[in-house]
């Protein structure tokens, strides 16, 4: 006897599926829930996430009256990376904190929520940035919201396609320069003295403040701080704002420890390795294509009070690391998020046996389609005859 299933149908409309009929239980439980009269206990309901200010707000420099800009950012998942944590052995647990997935595709969304409110409350009628590409996404699209003009200044040729499109279409006004990053900082820095707009590159002081919000999640998912956070190094505001954010919650007693703050930058790219500024900064990973860091003594301060360590990745390496996160672990990430990965990986006999490591990607892999093709190793098969017999022939049955 073929299996009847009970009335009404779970999905109206739909033909009964399969799975449910495999599982009859499913459409016994949902029939019932349809038939009984509804039961809308909004106290029970799951609190809806409102972003970062609100969820944090305590901790934040804002009153009730600031005008909260958000596009409801932060709440990123913390995932297992259990491939990578089998790289490195010794009963070592490691997470990624995968920022790619704020409204614009990387953390400085957290970071941008703040300082555009604080430019509205301010009564800012515009912004202005210095972008490798992310910054300018971020604050177009915040600066928009809050109805600003956004001024980015970007590096000419050296600004993912991605990050680019968002630019442009969230609306800002896009003055692509000859010159690199470091150059496009430096006539910000002049122009927000000169000019009336706010400048919200993370020299602004509010940038920091939602950028420290990922460590207070990092803790909240985990119960405590991780033993390692390994993180891409640019500017150096984000490893700023993570160890602000964890110290604020050590001193709260959120957490028992602080972790070792480990920043990676790319080899080209070094100046916090090599010691001095990169007159030429080159590197696949153009994120993090910048010789001058703006956050340099904090970046130092942040790496002597944790006991941490700077290292530089080479292209070949976070390009390794970068195919690793998307083909073994599902997570898609840019060439500069992947750094952290890659310099795990390069220090991993450094790791302590049963640690638990973050790794923090910053970017979403969609940001940057030009070097994901260009260096997926996974060549597409083109040009197949559109029958059954040269796609099964092409998949080698
Ligand atoms: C994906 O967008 O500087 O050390 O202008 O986009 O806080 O600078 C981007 C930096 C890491 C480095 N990962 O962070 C910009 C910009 C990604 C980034 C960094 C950036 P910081």
């Amino acid at each position: 006897m073929p299996y009847k299933p009970p009335i009404p149908n779970p999905y109206p409309g739909l033909p009964i599926l399969n799975s449910s009929i495999s599982h009859p239980e499913t459409l016994v439980a949902l029939s019932l829930s349809t038939t009984n009269s509804p039961d809308l206990n909004n106290a029970a309901r799951r609190p809806r996430w409102q972003g970062l200010i609100e969820a944090y707000r305590p901790y934040l420099p804002v009153t009730a009256t600031t005008p909260v800009v958000t596009l409801l950012e932060g709440n990123t998942p913390l995932i297992p990376v259990p491939a990578i944590a089998k790289l490195i052995g010794k009963g070592v647990q490691v997470y990624v904190k995968y920022d790619g997935l704020n409204p614009t595709g990387s953390f400085k969304d957290r970071g941008m929520t703040m300082a555009i409110s604080k430019a509205k409350e301010a009564g800012a009628k515009a912004v202005i940035c210095a972008s490798t590409g992310n910054t300018s996404a971020a604050a177009a699209a915040y600066a928009r919201r809050g109805g600003m003009r956004a001024f980015v200044v970007i590096p000419e040729g050296y600004v993912a396609l991605g990050k680019l499109a968002q630019a442009l279409m969230y609306g800002a006004e896009v003055l692509s320069i000859k010159g690199n990053f470091d150059r496009a900082l430096d006539i910000v820095r002049e122009m927000a003295q000169t000019y009336p707009v706010t400048l919200v590159n993370s020299i602004n002081p509010y940038r920091l403040e939602g950028q420290k919000t990922a460590a207070f999640e990092v803790v909240d998912d985990l119960g405590n701080a991780p033993d390692w956070l390994c993180i891409p190094v640019g500017n150096a505001g984000n490893i700023t704002a993570y160890w602000m954010g964890f110290c604020q919650y050590h001193q709260e007693n959120k957490c028992d420890r602080l972790p070792r703050m480990m920043g990676f930058q790319a080899s080209g790219a070094s100046p916090l390795i090599t010691g001095q500024p990169v007159m030429h900064p080159e590197t696949v990973a153009t994120a993090i294509r910048i010789g001058n860091p703006a956050n340099w003594e904090r970046a130092i301060a942040v790496q002597q009070a944790s006991q941490g360590k700077f290292r530089d990745v080479t292209d070949a390496e976070i390009l390794e690391a970068y195919r690793l996160l998307a083909s073994q672990e599902g997570v898609f990430c840019e060439p500069a998020s992947a750094a952290s990965v890659a310099g795990l990986l390069k220090v991993k006999d450094e790791v302590p046996a049963e640690a638990t490591v973050v790794c923090v990607l910053t970017g979403n892999g969609l940001k940057d389609p030009d070097n994901a093709i260009e260096h997926s190793n996974n060549p597409l098969k083109p040009g197949i005859e559109p029958t059954i017999e040269a796609v099964a022939e092409v998949m080698g049955f």
